[in-house]
């Protein structure tokens, strides 16, 4: 029986994805993973070999009591409309602050090299309460504004009443447009077929 519904719900998802030209084009992020070390990262930016999952990691920090401090990414180019999940994974080591937060953002640019700033995309946020393991980070939905051609990646530490260290790793870019088609005007038109729940 289990294994019945299951294969239904496996024929319908595979049929029902839109066509190749929905999907948005999102740039690679270069060494989003830093397996040995931290190229293409600047400002607060420190390569730390030990943390990371697995191993190799972006340290952002000590940023100051009070204040913030950005690690950001070479300029990537983008085209207006490109529709992008920004994920990761952020890291606070335990007995660490408790009042600060990182945030991961996308900056927006007019200009192929990432000097006319436009808008930041929504935020991922991630509290310093959460300490000693690593936690998924996602923008959600970021569509690059009208006149975008230019952006960077930046994974923000803000501290709070004591200077505060946070680690990032597995940094990717992801088509955000899974599941358009269909649902959003009310009805199944772009499935083949469909199962009761
Ligand atoms: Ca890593």
């Amino acid at each position: 029986m289990c294994d019945k519904s299951f294969a239904a719900w496996v024929f319908v998802v595979a049929s029902g994805l839109p066509s190749a030209a929905a999907w948005a084009t999102c740039p690679t992020v270069p060494n989003g993973t830093f397996d040995s070390n931290g190229a293409g990262w600047s400002n607060y930016a420190i390569y730390d070999s030990f943390d990371g999952q697995p191993a190799g990691s972006l340290q952002v920090g000590p940023v100051g009591a009070g204040s913030c401090g950005d690690a950001l990414s070479d300029c990537l180019p983008i085209a207006a409309g490109d529709d992008c999940l920004l994920t990761a994974e952020g890291f606070v080591h335990t007995a660490a602050p408790t009042d600060g937060w990182s945030y991961l953002d996308l900056f927006y640019y007019s200009d192929p090299g990432c000097s006319d700033f436009l808008s930041l995309s929504s935020s991922a946020a991630l509290s310093s309460v959460t300490q000693g393991f690593w936690t998924a980070m996602t923008t959600g939905d970021s569509v690059a504004p009208a006149t975008a051609q230019s952006m960077k990646i930046g994974y923000n530490v803000c501290s709070g009443s004591a200077p505060l260290t946070s680690n990032v790793d597995n940094i990717v870019l992801l088509p955000a447009l899974i599941f358009e088609d269909g649902f959003e005007s009310a009805n199944t038109n772009q499935w083949s077929s469909t199962v009761s729940p």
